[in-house]
């Protein structure tokens, strides 16, 4: 007889994850749990089910830009796969990005959102990257108060039919960096000033604080990555002729992409990046000449009135590091318990068990510290958030971007050794998950941008770093004492070592491994807190990342 390997299955992705069933046992209220879970069984059914099928078919698509017609016209049409056409028809409808809007349960709509979309996630190529950015926009323009953006954008971006959905692009990376925004060269002029002197818009630049934010004003510039070139609107950066350098001197634009026939306002896709993943997101390079945009709100902060877009994105990006560590998890523990070797099952080889166990714990970890901060961002959404709480949502916020996106890297590339040699087969689907996790911690802010943040939101007197001690301490109240120990002795050394790197001028060199300390120690509380079984797997990984 030839020996056949069994490929990998998945069932029901909600049914089959104990981890999720039992967190929104614990934080939701039971009326909430009941009208949500019909939906969260569905999305799972898709995700294991028919989107799973339609991914692993539409492996080898990828997005393609056609830049001129036959009659010489340039078009700049971008094609996206069948995966992602099929992908925003289904995130609009069972509200991705509606659910966290519509509030139909207050401030567990963004629970009940992040569930869908951790669900939705792995079965999707990344789909998750414009509805993160739409998201974002959605958020930012509420929170500008710009009520004709509000009114003209917010009802597609939240909208839950097919018809009507926009998504939303965020064009800030340019040529001279991706991390220091600040450094933007795009510029942004009046509708109608073109034409002014030099001299005239360095006069100008001083009454720029006094425009009128309805004015339509014309940006040009060279957006060097833009994530999702297909979105129908994109918030942006660009710096009003005249304006200081800097982040400050940066304004927020919102821009609709294209008219009324579809044809691009004065917008060039020049090309698609070639990616080591996410290579289903059309991720171009785009020239402004003159493309028509509108304040979003004012005409200096741009860095600052953008973040609460940022924040979202990076909300999204560890519910996405955790939705594919998941996949990974449910995938090699299937393939454990068909794959003989050795005279049995890998799944009753101690070693190999123990080598699951720990990708479940950093998987459990990850899913615990975003869900977490789901949580924080949904009281903050409905005002229900204490200021000592919004500090910490600030610190935790960058702390749970950089510590999950580099366990999703971490448990991806364990995932694919454990299948062995099929693992680094492409037509297996399995080196995807490891490509695509590998953006995680590049995109949204890296682990150094990110840790660096962290020291800046620890606020006045470390006092975020006050209130992560307490709510660590609220969450091992219940455990055994050398749990609570590894927590609490983490703490005390990454509150040490704040305190002496300050003194010896260490801190910037040091942030790293300071914020991963922070984070994966609050991970493990939350695991405390949880009651998971996964707690001491996690503990045994270490949590503590200074050495001195
Ligand atoms: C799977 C789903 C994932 C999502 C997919 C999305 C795909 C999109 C792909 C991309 O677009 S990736 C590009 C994303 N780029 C970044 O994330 C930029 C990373 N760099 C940073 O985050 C830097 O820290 C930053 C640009 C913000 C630094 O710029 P500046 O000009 O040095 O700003 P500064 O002085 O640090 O901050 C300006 C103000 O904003 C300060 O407030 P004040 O003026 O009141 O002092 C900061 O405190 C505040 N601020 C900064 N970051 C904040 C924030 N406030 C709240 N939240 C934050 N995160």
């Amino acid at each position: 007889m030839v020996f056949q390997q069994q490929p990998p299955t998945l069932g029901n992705q909600y049914l089959d994850d104990p981890a999720l069933q039992s967190y929104l046992k614990r934080v939701l209220p039971p009326d909430v749990l009941r009208e949500v879970e019909p939906e969260l069984i569905e999305m799972g059914r898709l995700a294991g089910g028919e989107l799973y099928q339609m991914q692993l078919a539409d492996r080898l698509n990828e997005p393609r830009l056609t830049q001129w017609d036959p009659w010489g016209n340039r078009i700049d049409h971008i094609e996206v796969t069948p995966l992602w056409r099929t992908a925003e028809k289904i995130a609009a409808e069972h509200g991705l990005v509606a659910a966290a809007y519509e509030q139909k349960h207050g401030r567990f709509s963004r629970v009940h959102q992040c569930a869908l979309a951790y669900l939705f996630t792995p079965s999707t190529d990344i789909y998750s990257c414009p509805l993160a950015m739409t998201d974002g926009a959605a958020r930012t323009l509420l929170s500008s108060g710009n009520q004709s953006l509000i009114e003209r954008a917010v009802p597609h971006l939240t909208t839950r039919d097919p018809n009507q959905f926009w998504t939303s692009g965020q064009w800030m990376t340019e040529l001279t960096g991706g991390s220091d925004v600040g450094l933007s060269e795009t510029i942004a002029r009046p509708e109608n000033d073109a034409q002014i002197t030099q001299s005239d818009r360095q006069t100008r630049a001083e009454t720029w604080a006094s425009e009128d934010v309805t004015r339509n004003w014309l940006l040009f510039g060279r957006k060097w990555f833009t994530s999702a070139a297909t979105s129908q609107i994109a918030l942006t950066l660009a710096r009003p002729e005249g304006s200081p350098p800097g982040g400050r001197g940066l304004a927020l634009f919102y821009l609709e992409m294209r008219d009324a026939h579809g044809q691009l306002r004065n917008i060039r896709i020049e090309r698609l990046k070639d990616k080591l993943g996410t290579r289903k997101v059309p991720t171009a390079e785009l020239t402004l000449d003159g493309a028509p945009a509108q304040l979003v709100l004012g005409t200096t902060d741009g860095v600052k009135n953008i973040t609460p877009l940022l924040n979202i994105t990076r909300l999204w990006n560890g519910i996405s590091a955790a939705a594919l560590m998941r996949r990974s998890v449910a995938l090699a523990v299937d393939y454990a318990r068909k794959r003989t070797a050795f005279g049995a099952p890998l799944a009753e080889k101690p070693l190999h068990r123990d080598t699951l166990e720990g990708m479940q714990a950093e998987s459990e970890a990850a899913f615990q510290f975003a869900f977490f901060v789901a949580e924080l961002t949904g009281r903050a959404e409905t005002n229900e958030i204490s200021e000592d709480e919004s500090m910490l949502l600030r610190l935790l916020t960058p702390l749970m971007k950089l510590t999950t996106a580099r366990q999703a890297v971490a448990v991806t590339s364990e995932a694919l050794e454990a299948f062995g040699g099929a693992g680094y087969i492409e037509d297996t689907g399995l080196p995807v998950l490891l490509r695509d996790a590998q953006v995680l911690p590049i995109w949204e802010g890296t682990t150094n941008v990110l840790a660096l943040d962290a020291l800046r939101a620890l606020g006045p007197d470390d006092r975020a770093l006050q209130v992560l001690k307490d709510e660590a301490g609220r969450s091992i109240a219940n455990v055994d004492g050398e749990l609570a120990s590894v927590v609490r002795n983490a703490l005390a050394h990454a509150e040490s070592w704040l305190i002496a790197a300050r003194k010896s001028g260490e801190l910037e060199a040091g942030a790293r491994r300071f914020a991963l300390t922070l984070g994966r120690t609050m991970e493990l509380a939350l695991l405390c807190k949880q009651g998971s079984r996964a707690a001491k797997g996690f503990a045994r990984e270490g949590v503590d990342r200074i050495w001195s």
